[in-house]
């Protein structure tokens, strides 16, 4: 198991690789390159150049947190064979430059949503929050107006002001499209990449749809264990794999989250975990909580056990945190409550293989 923390280059990050270095525990970063528009190749000489940057800090750079797929793919239309190249090019140039894991999404139109990137908490703190009717009376186009103005300044991975310009087509163009011509669109794209991911041995891991229900009449299809099945059927290559992220698949109260890391990580098919906790205050309506148990509805114990008892070796890391002591950061990515969230999951799967060591079950 690696622990490392999501960073972003170019100085579009409040949190310096500097400081990442010294969270204890912490190898590496997972980083983008998020000034090349989606769909085009990633060039070597600037993946190395960020590569060169991380390594110079004391840190590896082996998983990529995101290559963005053109709307086109997910679209199914003729165009997308050039974009399927393009990304195929761009996998090439990630392997030359050592990367081991690509974490990715193929939700329709728009990555994450929230109704507020900065609610506060009795404790001072401030968090991001989903309110389900508010997220269905905002338009997508409002709540991203509403997402870039509590945004302090950085750009939001997954709400790229090109896909914000398309938006309201792109939805139209959905509504006629059936969750099964999204798989067969899903499979298309994965059976032309995934051999050259093997090829260049980079893990591909998908990220569940956040929240994981359906908004706006868009196909939801990363959202719980049958479904993650079906995906993991359209192509069984260990390289077709996921980005087990707690706190999406988590915000349904419904997914079992232990069960999940049980089943999908026995299966060697968990490459990337995002581990947090939420807490709800209903059904639909959520906190992205403080990573401890206590704080949230997850029981962070029963996830870090079933994700080290099914072997586990690939990347972790701290999801979004509350921005705390003052901190001004990209909103869910302050340096503060990250760390401690990495610290709390390290302490617990220290304890676990321990304790497993100690029963003499694991040597
Ligand atoms: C939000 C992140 C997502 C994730 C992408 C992966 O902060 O968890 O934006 O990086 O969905 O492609």
């Amino acid at each position: 198991m690696k622990m490392i923390m999501r960073w972003f280059p170019h100085g579009d990050d409040s949190v310096t690789l500097e400081q990442i270095r010294q969270v204890p525990g912490v190898s590496g970063v997972a980083t983008c390159l998020p000034k090349i528009p989606v769909g085009e190749v990633w060039p070597l000489e600037e993946i190395l150049a960020v590569k060169n940057e991380v390594n110079a800090a004391g840190l590896e750079m082996e998983v990529i947190e995101s290559v963005n797929i053109h709307e086109d793919i997910k679209k199914g239309l003729p165009t997308r064979d050039q974009y399927i190249a393009n990304y195929i090019k761009t996998l090439e140039n990630l392997g030359k430059a050592g990367v081991k894991c690509l974490c990715y999404n193929f939700m329709p139109v728009m990555d994450w949503a929230r109704s507020d990137l900065a609610a506060p908490l009795d404790d001072g703190s401030f968090v991001m929050a989903y309110r389900h009717e508010e997220v269905l009376q905002m338009n997508p186009e409002k709540m991203a107006k509403a997402m870039e103005g509590k945004a302090r300044g950085y750009s939001l991975p997954g709400w790229e002001p090109e896909r914000l310009d398309a938006m309201a087509r792109d939805i139209e163009f959905y509504q006629s499209m059936t969750k099964e011509q999204y798989w067969d669109n899903m499979k298309y794209f994965l059976d032309a990449v995934v051999p050259y991911a093997e090829e260049y041995d980079i893990k591909m891991a998908i990220h569940p749809d956040d929240p994981p229900w359906p908004l706006y009449g868009l196909p939801k299809v990363i959202t719980n264990s049958e479904n993650i099945r079906t995906f993991l059927d359209l192509n069984n290559s260990q390289y077709n794999g996921l980005t087990l992220c707690t706190g999406s698949l988590g915000s349904d109260l419904n997914n079992d989250l232990p069960a999940m890391m049980r089943e999908f990580g026995s299966m060697k098919r968990i490459h990337f975990a995002h581990v947090r906790n939420v807490h709800h205050l209903n059904e639909k309506d959520f906190d992205e909580a403080a990573h401890l148990s206590a704080c949230g509805d997850l029981d962070m114990y029963a996830i870090m056990e079933a994700l080290y008892e099914s072997g586990f070796d690939g990347y972790i890391r701290p999801d979004h945190g509350r921005m705390i002591w003052g901190e001004q950061a990209r909103p869910g990515y302050g340096l503060y409550d990250r760390a401690i969230g990495a610290n709390y999951l390290l302490g617990l799967w220290e304890a676990i293989d321990k304790s497993y060591k100690k029963k003499g079950e694991i040597q």
